[in-house]
């Protein structure tokens, strides 16, 4: 059973006992997503975002073969410094091979899902999400690296806040791939799906919400039902989002780049968030910081609403 193999922190635990608002974190992005000190910077700050909100964080890894839901200080540091190369990206797929080789692995989305649902999380915080990648299904060698991301998506139930698909993906793609899998993708504060880099990515949102109240009340409902999860998209404030133009080049240029390098498979995502934030000279990563924890206090407004939910219900 996975719950053998979860260590659930002591202040979680007690959070999800009362019935508490708690808002899962993922480890990707703190080992694979962004260089040191700002990885560590911003799970601090998407920590304390979440606590702002009235929620209690849980920062989801592995280490020596457990599946930690909650990390301390001394966890994070040593998460956040550890050797480029040490830490293992475990998703649904690698997670079993995570656990068995002892040490440090991050969860990704997929993974993180996986734990927080085991401890009873409802609300997970992320920046970008996984999902179809430029040249998987069209093309003359079409490469079918679609993220295990989509297929947790559709299946485990929990709310993900994200700041929208990013466009080192097939955006639409990614959409129809969420929309086949089940997944309602719900926009909170406008009719255009953001674009992660961006407030707009040019198509429109296949759900909106006024405000997170509304979210919580169709995320209610489709979690309930035991339809699988929901994905909320929360446009990057408008004094955080990179010139258009300088976004798409960057992309444009590491996705070539990336392609000429042979780099495929789990690689692929890090690789290219490396690369852009070296063409934008490091301003990617300031706006990724930026989005990571507008989200993760967004996803802690949304536990807390769900949970007074609870006892309205
Ligand atoms: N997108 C980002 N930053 C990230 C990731 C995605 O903007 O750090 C990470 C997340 O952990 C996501 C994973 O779950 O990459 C997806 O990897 P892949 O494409 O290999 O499935
Ligand atoms: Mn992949």
């Amino acid at each position: 059973m996975i719950g053998d193999r979860l260590v659930v922190a002591p202040e979680v635990a007690a959070a999800l006992a009362a019935r508490r608002p708690v808002v899962a974190l993922e480890s990707t992005l703190i080992s694979h997503g962004l260089p040191y000190p700002q990885n560590l910077e911003v799970a601090r700050a998407s920590e304390a975002a979440v606590r702002e909100s009235g929620a209690v964080p849980a920062t989801v890894a592995i280490r020596d073969g457990r599946l930690l839901a909650g990390l301390d200080e001394t966890a994070l540091k040593a998460l956040a410094t550890a050797p480029a190369g040490s830490v293992r990206k475990a998703a649904r797929p690698s997670l079993a091979v995570a656990l068995a080789a002892g040490g440090w692995a991050a969860t990704t989305v997929s993974a993180t899902m996986i734990a927080a649902h085991a401890a009873g999380i409802r609300v997970f915080a992320t920046g970008g999400i996984g999902g179809v990648h430029r040249g998987a299904i069209g093309g003359p060698a079409p490469t079918l690296d679609i993220s295990s991301d989509l297929e947790e998506l559709g299946r485990t139930p929990l709310v993900v806040v994200c700041a929208g698909p990013k466009s080192i993906l097939d955006i639409p793609a990614t959409l129809e791939y969420l929309e086949t899998s089940g997944v309602p993708v719900v926009t909170i504060g406008q009719a255009e799906l953001p674009g992660f880099y961006s407030r707009s990515s040019g198509l429109p949102s296949p759900l909106t919400s006024p405000n997170v109240a509304g979210l919580a009340a169709i995320a209610r409902i489709h979690l309930e039902l035991g339809l699988g999860g929901v994905l909320a998209c929360v446009p990057v404030p408008e004094s955080e989002a990179l010139p258009a133009d300088v976004a798409r080049d960057a992309i444009e240029r590491a996705i070539r780049e990336a392609e000429a390098a042979g780099i495929h498979g789990p690689a692929t995502t890090p690789w290219l968030l490396a690369r852009i934030a070296e063409l934008t000279a490091g301003a990617s990563i300031r706006m990724n910081t930026a989005l990571i924890v507008n989200d993760a206090r967004v996803a802690g407004e949304l536990a807390v609403a769900l949970s007074i939910g609870d006892v309205e219900g």
